[in-house]
């Protein structure tokens, strides 16, 4: 199954098949992509992000940052972050523009271990969260909410304090160290990150902050712009529709998500996308479509990343 070569979207990677993605890139393109641990999950499993640049040796570029695989269900998200890695990748010449003072900074899989555990049967596949254990009363509930953990009006609307809720905001602000990862890799990052974009499924959105209020960012319609570029291109590409707008506006109030810390640390352009859902439950569409979604998706980000250059 693993071995050097292009992406596969005829199925869904594993963890490990992630991993050895990435790191065989890397391999293959020594002057171009970069792979470093960037921390380990609950149950240690290697978080890595790849750097995708042109091989310029310019350093101090600017940084867009993208992740996926935060909620463990949603099996679409590793595998569209997975396919924009291809293409930026493989397809070098024409997305050179994309990369001419852009790096590329990558974590495809934030949530392994709720990850690996959706893939071991059917009663785990629509697991959401994290899976450190924690005790409510006499019982142990597992995980974290990864998108209402982060140090932001932190456990303020939209998440919960019970453990065993698929929303738990976790014991305190950071309590995963998932989200300590994505956070340190935010503040590492912030002085010349532009825009981050974290790949969610589903429901077909594209949100910005705030989560945690109604109010907007003073920046909304630079926000504004970027989303409804990636919308019209996808409607004008495939005609799916994305309704776009802050999160709370648009979807539903949440504290504590990614894309507003991001924002907050320094990501003037700090977007959720929502991919389409398909499937019996939305999160698993079938292997068949697979294809069809992440090159929509790519389509969608490759718009975002235009406009924000052109910005
Ligand atoms: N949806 C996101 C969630 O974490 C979201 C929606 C994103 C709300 C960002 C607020 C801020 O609930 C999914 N499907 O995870
Ligand atoms: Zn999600």
């Amino acid at each position: 199954i693993t071995g050097k070569g292009r992406l596969s979207t005829e199925r869904y990677y594993t963890h490990e098949e992630i991993i050895n993605y990435i790191d065989d890139l890397a391999e293959r393109f020594p002057s171009r992509v970069y792979v470093r641990t960037v921390g380990w999950s609950y149950h240690k499993r290697v978080l890595k992000t790849i750097t995708v640049t042109n091989g310029d040796g310019r350093s101090g570029k600017k940084v867009i940052f993208l992740d996926g695989g935060f909620h463990a269900r949603e099996w679409i998200s590793p595998a569209a972050v997975l396919y924009v890695i291809d293409q930026l990748v493989e397809q070098f010449e024409e997305n050179a523009h994309l990369l001419k003072d852009y790096d590329w900074v990558i974590l495809p899989m934030v949530n392994p271990d709720g990850y690996e555990h959706t893939q071991t049967g059917t009663l785990a596949r629509m697991w959401r969260k994290t899976r450190q254990p924690y005790k409510s009363g006499t019982t142990t509930c597992y995980g974290a909410d990864p998108n209402r953990n982060f140090d932001f009006h932190w456990n303020e609307e939209g998440a919960s304090s019970n453990p065993c809720a698929d929303t738990y905001a976790g014991p305190t602000a950071f309590s995963e160290p998932e989200t300590i990862v994505v956070r340190d890799l935010m503040h590492s990052l912030s002085d010349r990150g532009v825009m981050y974009l974290t790949i969610h499924s589903y429901g077909n959105y594209l949100l910005y902050p705030w989560g945690w209020t109604s109010d907007l960012p003073e920046n909304w319609e630079d926000l504004d712009a970027v989303a409804s570029t990636g919308a019209e291109a996808i409607k004008s590409a495939t005609g799916t529709e994305y309704t776009y707008g802050s999160s709370t506006r648009v979807l539903y109030i949440a504290a504590g998500a990614s894309d507003d810390y991001g924002y907050y640390a320094g990501f003037n352009i700090s977007i959720t996308m929502e991919l389409p859902g398909a499937g019996s439950i939305g999160f698993n569409p079938p292997v068949t479509r697979i294809d069809e979604f992440v090159t929509e998706t790519w389509i969608g980000i490759r718009a975002m990343a235009e406009k924000l250059i052109e910005m």
